[in-house]
């Protein structure tokens, strides 16, 4: 009786914490067309609005932002998409030419 308690709570256990990493993910974003701080207030609050992304922070010296993100939700490859159509280049994703022709100036690659 005693093991049948301990089996149903390890495998509870293990059910649980199966579940939460399954879901919860992080990655770096290689965010090289960047250029100020109005591009990192652009990213980060375009970025708040996309369902599935916990959080998305742009660390503007490195040039890359780091993301925590709901794997159930939306997959890496639709975030690099979200952040192309805000006119942005993420990893190899290249950035939507519309959304980027409608930056300010100063936010443009070589850009004033
Ligand atoms: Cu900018």
């Amino acid at each position: 009786m005693k093991n049948i308690i301990i089996i149903i709570f390890t495998s509870l256990i293990l059910v649980l914490v199966g579940c939460s990493k399954g879901e919860a993910k992080q990655a770096n974003i290689a965010l090289t067309t960047m250029q100020c701080g109005m591009c990192e207030s652009t990213i980060e609050k375009g970025m708040a609005k996309v369902n599935g992304i916990t959080k998305f922070d742009v660390d503007m010296s490195a040039k890359s932002g780091h993301v925590t993100y709901n794997a159930s939700i939306i997959d890496l490859a639709s975030i690099e998409k979200a952040v192309s159509a805000l006119g942005y280049q993420a990893n190899k994703t290249l950035a939507d030419p519309v959304a980027y022709e409608a930056l300010p100036g100063c936010c443009k690659v070589g850009g004033m």
